[in-house]
């Protein structure tokens, strides 16, 4: 008989009628013993209490009393009681009593996977890969792969070539280039490569691999990016020596910084007496690696440094050298005090007289200087006050430090252009189709035909025929302010054509059009990453404007435009034309048009724009982004924007919008623009953000309501029923308070 697959064959019972005889069970073909299997046979000729058993081997399962082969298809991995399965999405198995299954062809198995994962594959290369350049670094963005080889441990290795000759001929980046977190098995997608050259070529190669695809004999699939870095300040001077060192003087000499990043203008050797370098320190400039620095007080302890300067800026100060003065001799004899008390008081007369001179004159000569060295003293570590550009402002206003020239500023406003825009011939300028329309013009694609270069696509704004001396005169204003712009961020000008009747403005051309539409059509497309990328470049742009101490007056994302590497770049300048063509600005009781919904309080009030309403403005950009072109307050009317922003209210968190992110659109909505950030650091925070991308994994909830500032007073909050906003207001608002208006289970959170 068999039992539990064990067969037991006739047995002869014992002579005592009380008599059990064990018997040991024979596992039957394919099966092997679990336990001992035996039985009793008894003095009656019956079989009694089974123990133990066998089960069906690895690629057999039991079927009435006996073990099979698995069939085609159909694996078991290991011996025991489980039946056949089915081989796991893409394997087979090729013969009956599979074990395990084999990967189908450009499948495979990890050496950890089970028999029972299914076959996976390398994945495909990541997409979106968007490139944002600082300088020498720059910040690397992707998106996963969109095939993922059926496997979710996927990282990415980075691999970075210089190109110093053309894209064509490349070389594996240097020992000393940064990869921040690492170069390889990074898990974020996100990477920042620092510590490149100057002005170089560089291409960026992102592989997403996965846990087989060191398995596959296939090259492995990445996205490339191309970029070329800017100026850089040179690096530190890191060697710095004492050649001679006297009781007044000291000889330093020093090695060239290891990357100039340009050619060296001047050294910078600054030089205190030890812990005193806040009181004052003096600084020394030299044009070769060697100095001496005379004047010294003998027998006194100096700490010397020494920086470099390109036309892109100072390097890092070297470490400290410090070095002894020589200390004077103890004893003079009568004629030398002698002499000295007479060299001193010549001095003093000498030095009176050059100091009457000086007030005289209010000028310093050249010839005092030594051709190589400048000396300069500064107190209380200040620098010299930089030289700005003196321009024209109406009496009695005092305004912010501006350093671009205003058109108007000139006493003709035409040549103000001149001075900063190219004339391009009408005949090198080639229109293709229209591709957006305004008020005062057209905006066209084309090609400029550059002589010796290949034709440059380009966005030609035309103004519209019949114009006014004056609207001619505003639209070339756009390109006198443009022209004086040059950043990353800023829409950059080619050139006007002036000449004749024609009225022409020639920039960059931006293949992804502007923000918001192009927003609206990719939406939920993009990762947060790639948003506070996108932000962060705007940032950049206005902190660029800001510093040269331009207003806007109308950012939105309607006037930023877009790349085709999702670089976004601030566009839309010029004088009272912007917001005229604007249709989104709305004339106010004073007869100025203003972009209501984008404008901060004061400026819309008092008309007081400023550095600080931009970053309001920002703050709404920052919202049109993350809520991917939605309008801001959706369709409540601009009356009803500017008494519900008066009351504290604010708009929500866009749905999975990054708490910080919302932080940050709240701070540049404060009520008083003192408090609100500067662009400066908004940038820095936008990018301590991109470093750490788990910072923007926790999401504000989904907040249905206006969150007032948290910044505002905080008087009793009124009932429920009496919330000022919203069934007195008109239909509009009382639809949009389907999101807006405060209800009771969320009043909590709504402080006024
Ligand atoms: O490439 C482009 N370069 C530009 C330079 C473009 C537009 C401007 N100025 C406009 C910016 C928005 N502002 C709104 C009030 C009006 C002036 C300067 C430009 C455009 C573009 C043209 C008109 C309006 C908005 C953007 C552009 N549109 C595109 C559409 C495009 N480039 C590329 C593709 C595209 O596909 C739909």
């Amino acid at each position: 008989m068999v039992r539990n697959l064990a067969a037991f064959s006739e047995a002869v019972t014992g002579a005592d009628s009380s008599s059990l005889v064990e018997v040991r069970g024979q596992c039957v073909r394919h099966s092997e013993e679990r336990d001992t299997p035996k039985m009793y046979c008894s003095a009656e000729g019956e079989w009694l209490v089974p123990i133990g058993k066998c089960v069906c081997s690895a690629g057999y399962e039991e079927r009435r009393d006996a073990c099979v082969a698995c069939e085609l298809g159909f694996y078991k991995s290991a011996p025991g009681d489980q039946l056949c399965a089915r081989c796991p999405p893409h394997s087979h198995s090729a013969a009956p009593a599979a074990q395990a299954c084999r990967c189908d062809l450009s499948y495979f198995r990890a050496a950890l996977d089970p028999p029972s994962a299914a076959c996976t594959r390398p994945p495909s290369a990541p997409v979106n890969l968007i490139s944002s350049v600082n300088g020498t670094s720059v910040t690397l963005e992707w998106a996963p792969p969109l095939d993922r080889g059926g496997r979710s441990d996927i990282t990415y290795n980075a691999v970075c070539r210089r190109c110093p000759w053309a894209l064509g001929h490349c070389e594996t980046c240097g020992g000393s280039t940064r990869f921040v977190p690492q170069q390889t098995s990074l898990v974020q997608a996100s990477l920042l490569v620092a510590n490149l050259l100057a002005h170089m070529n560089y291409s960026f190669w992102i592989e997403a691999v996965n846990g087989v695809s060191d398995l596959s004999p296939e090259p492995r699939r990445a996205a490339v990016v191309n970029i070329t870095t800017n100026q850089a300040a040179p690096s530190q001077v890191v060697v710095i020596r004492q050649e001679r060192a006297g009781q007044t003087s000291v000889s330093l000499l020093w090695q060239e910084p290891e990357q100039p990043n340009g050619i060296i203008l001047e050294y910078e050797i600054k030089y205190y007496e030890k812990d005193k370098e806040m009181q004052s320190y003096s600084t020394l400039k030299a044009v070769t690696t060697r100095a001496t620095v005379s004047g010294l007080k003998p027998g006194t302890r100096y700490v010397f440094q020494v920086r470099a300067r390109t036309s892109a800026g100072c390097g890092r100060f070297s470490q400290a050298m410090e070095v002894e003065t020589g200390k004077p001799r103890p004893r003079y004899d009568t004629r030398t005090i002698v002499w000295i008390c007479l060299t001193l008081i010549t001095g003093l007369v000498v030095l009176l007289l050059l100091v009457i001179c000086k007030k005289r004159h209010c000028g310093y000569s050249k010839a005092f200087q030594h051709s190589d060295e400048e000396k300069m003293h500064y107190q209380n570590g200040q620098a010299p006050p930089p030289v700005f550009l003196p321009l024209h402002h109406p009496p009695g206003k005092i305004p912010e430090p501006q350093f671009y020239a205003e058109p108007h500023t000139y006493e003709e406003p035409g040549r103000a252009g001149r001075g900063f825009t190219r004339e391009i011939e009408a005949s090198r300028i080639h229109i293709e189709k229209i591709i957006g329309s305004g008020e005062s013009g057209e905006v066209c694609y084309g090609h400029l035909q550059v002589p010796g270069q290949r034709d440059m696509p380009v966005a030609i704004k035309a103004l519209k025929a019949g114009y006014t001396e004056r609207q001619r005169r505003d639209f070339l204003s756009e390109a006198s302010i443009m022209g004086q712009f040059d950043h990353p961020n800023i829409i950059r000008l080619e050139g006007v054509v002036t000449r004749g009747q024609l009225a022409m403005i020639v920039t960059e051309y931006m293949e992804n059009g502007s923000l918001d539409t192009f927003l609206r059509t990719h939406d939920g497309q993009f990762t947060i990453m790639q948003l506070v990328g996108m932000l962060r470049g705007v940032g950049a742009g206005m902190r660029y404007l800001s510093d040269l101490g331009y207003v806007h007056r109308d950012l939105a994302a309607r006037n930023v435009l877009v790349d085709g590497n999702l670089v976004c770049k601030v566009s839309d300048f010029g004088l009272s034309r912007v917001l005229e063509d604007d249709p989104d600005a709305a004339y106010t009781t004073t007869g100025g048009k203003i972009p209501i919904r984008w404008t901060a309080p004061e400026a819309i009030a008092f008309r007081t724009f400023s550095s600080a309403s931009d970053v309001w403005s920002f703050g709404v950009v920052m919202w049109e982004v993350l809520a991917y072109g939605e309008r801001p307050y959706w369709n409540m009317t601009n009356r009803d924007v500017i008494s519900s922003v008066e009351e504290g209210y604010r708009l929500p968190a866009p749905m999975g919008c990054p708490r910080a992110l919302h932080q940050l659109m709240l701070d540049c909505w404060h009520k008083d623009r003192a408090q609100r950030p500067r662009f400066s650091q908004i940038v820095s925070v936008l990018d301590t953000l991109i470093r750490s991308p788990e910072s923007l994994r926790a999401t504000a909830t989904v907040n249905r309501c206006l969150a007032p500032t948290p910044a505002l007073p905080t008087p009793a909050p009124p009932a429920p029923a009496a919330l000022p906003a919203c069934p007195r207001q008109g239909p509009d608002l009382v639809q949009a308070l389907g999101w807006l208006c405060p209800d009771p289970w969320t009043r909590p959170s709504l402080v006024l």
